[in-house]
């Protein structure tokens, strides 16, 4: 029997993500394994399928025995998951242990949580193996031509896997690959997540754009494909803006546009809440995607909504707005929330990155979501030239350049946040945008109120103006109050 040489990487999992991925791999001259578990009852077959299919004729070997699979691959042996997160990740990885040898390094591509990749990577070093915990984004198309992929965890394997990821990662136009070691534990996912949560807001704000423009501005769904098609080619350039305007002219053979056909109930697959509860965690403003993953569930209770609207029947008002100032009005809303989300989303990271020390760099950060990915932008550009400034930026918002972008936008943004509401139809996140951006601008909030009111009812304290800060107050508001205070804490 002819002995076949030893592979360079191993792909376990031939759904969607690894199929393509593994394809792409051998594409790019790489000689790779694959693996998908063969479990009675679900889909047998998977392997075979695939090696007499699309894998067929190229550089990759098929194996149902995962010894075998494991034995095929040279050392330092690369194996690469893109099995379902959660549970399947974790029954894999013990599943190899047995035959793995010091040194190893697995690779998880999947949407991982962070936590979960943070507890692997200790695991894995512990026993002598490497463990990289990288995001992958670009979905099928991605996967198959060119992926932005994020990898963070244990640095010592990065030069052993770097070449094989950048070679199948996505290019940015200056040629740069979309695949930049992130950081230490689970910062890959981390930033990966944060990456699906300003996905999540972007196709919300997008979804608000579509909304107003057709029940505002009377536009049919070719009139609003050309406004998306020209946007696409200015400061708006993005996949998901060059998506919507295909999806809006996309027609089915009786000549609808299925657009009108699809169910208003989105679904979603938890990044982008993870996004939410670990920003609330690290006590940071996420309100734009907040806002995004609670109208996806809104969305969803669609009986509810449905019994809602037939007892208060909220008819849409009509305005009589010029389209032309209209739709400059739009695309300020859309601009300058994209602004705020992208902000919160980075300041997240760097959060984030202060609080367990990941030392991240957002410029690569940006840089890396140029090409490939779901929310690749022009616009990334701008912010990684931020970040590259000497005097890096507390805020995004702040940078000089983006404070000039909003300046010069927020009076057609205020604008169209008033109409929306005369109008009476729903665009929160074009709103919460805005009102994040005066909260972030108010030197005083009613926050005066609110510790006023912890102090009177639970003697949490206050600082005062008038003196400097951390040093804590407690008054006696009804005259029979005692003078005991509360603990002073942040959760
Ligand atoms: P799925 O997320 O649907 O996962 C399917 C794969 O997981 C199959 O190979 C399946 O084997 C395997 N699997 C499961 Br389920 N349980 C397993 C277990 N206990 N042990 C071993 N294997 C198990 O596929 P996908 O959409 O290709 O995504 C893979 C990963 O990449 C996921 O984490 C996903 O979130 C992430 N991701 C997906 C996309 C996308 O656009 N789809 C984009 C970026 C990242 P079987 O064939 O025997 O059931």
């Amino acid at each position: 029997m002819k002995m076949q040489s030893k592979t360079d990487i191993g792909m376990i999992g031939l759904a969607v993500m690894g199929e393509n991925l593994a394809i792409n791999m051998a594409n790019h001259g790489w000689q790779v394994s694959v693996y998908n578990r063969t479990v009675p009852g679900i889909e047998e077959g998977v392997v075979e399928r695939f090696m007499q299919g699309r894998g067929k004729g190229k550089s990759i070997q098929g194996y149902t025995d995962i010894k075998a699979f494991v034995e095929s691959l040279a050392t330092p042996r690369k194996i690469m998951m893109m099995v379902r997160a959660g549970k399947p990740v974790d029954d894999v990885i013990n599943q190899l242990f047995p035959y793995l040898s010091p040194g190893d390094i697995l690779i998880d591509g999947g949407n991982s949580n962070y936590l979960d990749t943070n507890r692997r990577v200790s695991l894995c070093e512990e026993k002598g193996f490497f463990f990289i915990g990288t995001g992958v984004s670009g979905g099928e198309e991605g996967a198959l031509h060119g992926a932005s992929m994020m990898p963070g965890g244990s640095h010592a394997a990065w030069e052993a896997v770097k070449p094989i990821l950048q070679s199948i990662a996505a290019k940015a136009s200056d040629g740069t690959p979309c695949c930049q070691w992130v950081g230490p534990q689970g910062a890959g996912h981390f930033v990966k997540m944060i990456h699906n949560g300003i996905e999540y807001g972007d196709m919300q704000l997008i979804s608000e754009a579509y909304w107003t423009m057709k029940h505002i501005g009377g536009m049919t769904n070719e009139e609003m494909s050309d406004v998306f098609t020209a946007w696409n080619q200015d400061k708006l350039h993005s996949y998901l803006v060059e998506i919507t305007a295909d999806i809006l002219r996309h027609q089915e053979p009786n000549g609808d546009y299925l657009i009108d056909h699809i169910l208003d109930a989105a679904g979603q697959k938890g990044t982008g809440k993870w996004s939410v509860v670990n920003a609330m965690d690290l006590g940071m403003p996420l309100g734009l995607i907040g806002t995004a993953v609670f109208e996806r569930s809104l969305s969803a209770q669609k009986e509810m909504r449905v019994q809602a609207a037939r007892q208060f029947a909220p008819a849409v008002q009509s305005l009589d707005i010029p389209r032309t100032q209209l739709l400059q009005e739009i695309f300020s809303a859309l601009y300058a929330s994209k602004l705020v989300s992208y902000a919160q989303g980075f300041a997240v990271l760097e959060a984030a990155s202060q609080t367990f020390d990941w030392h991240l760099d957002m410029a690569s950060i940006a840089r890396m979501w140029r090409g490939g990915c779901i929310i690749r932008s022009s616009f990334l550009n701008d912010i990684a030239r931020a970040y590259e400034q000497e005097d890096k930026p507390k805020h995004l918002l702040l940078a000089p350049y983006f404070a000039q972008e909003i300046a010069t936008l927020l009076t057609d943004w205020k604008q169209l946040v008033i109409h929306v509401i005369q109008a009476g139809i729903s665009a929160p996140a074009f709103s919460s945008a805005l009102h994040y951006f005066y909260s972030l601008t108010s030197e005083n909030l009613p926050a005066n109120m609110i510790q006023a009111q912890r102090d009177y009812f639970g003697a949490h304290t206050f600082e005062r103006k008038d003196c400097e800060r951390g040093k804590f107050f407690h008054e006696d508001w009804t005259g029979h109050g005692g003078k005991t205070k509360s603990g002073t804490y942040n959760v």
